[in-house]
């Protein structure tokens, strides 16, 4: 048997098992590669939201990496929710250590808030994601409000949505993806990718759906399944943007919140596998 490419999530567990490293292991399962873990933090937490956040030391994330990065091998990682200043700052370590970052891609998401807007990543941290993990990415994939908090620039408009990929860019990524998908006026979902020099506009539908706990984690794990099995940045991101809108289309309630985007449309006869 062949080995599958082998991605690695830097992000926290989500109880519900609806977003963080739940969506992310789920996707890579989907995107046929294999999902490795380093936890940064347990979230307690249902589809109605977040009511506890328990941190894990900074020196035990940054041996996950270290432990998986050196025996298994990493082609590609992401990070999602990362809490606290030290949790990131050890991340920044580990990452070096192991070549995330230079040879291996790294895609940052920079999670600050979960859709019901708890807070996921400590206030005094917001600096740390811009000059230890940025100037570090292959790419990082904010949302709107996360735009706003890392750049203060707050988005309504394509044009704005330009100059904040210029401003995220000046952090030091090689490559930024604006993600319109907050710009709920807007009839589509316009992503807008920048390496510095040219913009490439990424429109797909906008479904009329409320479930969309994990879209974001869902998306940059896509990508991150395909960077590691060699595709280039503007491809993996092509194929990331098509694997969640299909992910949003197939979304479905959970208990009395918000439901999940699905990845399992990916699944060949999912549904009725196991029916007796
Ligand atoms: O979707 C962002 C996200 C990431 N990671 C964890 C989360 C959430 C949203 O709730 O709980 C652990």
């Amino acid at each position: 048997m062949l080995t599958p490419a082998r991605t690695l999530t830097i992000a926290g567990s989500d109880s519900g098992g609806g977003a963080g490293i739940q969506a992310d292991l789920r996707t890579f399962f989907a995107c046929g590669v294999h999902g490795m873990t380093a936890l940064t933090a347990v979230t307690v937490q249902n589809s109605l939201g977040v009511t506890g956040v328990h941190t894990v030391p900074p020196e035990v994330v940054a041996a996950q990496i270290e432990a998986v990065a050196t025996d298994i091998g990493v082609q590609a990682a992401k990070t999602g929710m990362l809490a606290t200043a030290a949790i990131i700052a050890a991340v920044a370590g580990a990452c070096d250590r192991v070549h995330i970052g230079q040879t291996i891609p790294l895609v940052v998401d920079p999670v600050a808030a979960s859709m019901h807007g708890d807070p996921l990543l400590a206030a005094e941290a917001l600096d740390a994601i811009r000059t230890l993990l940025f100037p570090r990415a292959t790419l990082v994939t904010p949302n709107l409000d996360e735009v706003r908090l890392i750049t203060g620039i707050d988005v309504r408009t394509r044009s704005q949505q330009r100059d904040a990929a210029k401003a995220l860019f000046d952090l030091g990524p090689l490559w930024v993806l604006v993600k319109g998908g907050h710009m709920r006026d807007d009839a589509e979902c316009l992503d807008l990718l920048y390496d510095g020099s040219e913009f490439i506009e990424l429109v797909g539908p906008r479904y009329d759906v409320t479930d969309t706990h994990g879209s974001g984690d869902t998306l940059a794990s896509s990508i991150t399944a395909a960077l590691a099995k060699g595709n280039d940045v503007v491809s993996a991101v092509r194929l990331g943007k098509d694997f969640i809108t299909r992910s949003v289309r197939a979304a479905y309630p959970l208990g009395s919140g918000v439901g999940p985007v699905s990845p399992l449309w990916r699944l060949p006869d999912a549904g009725s596998f196991f029916a007796p």
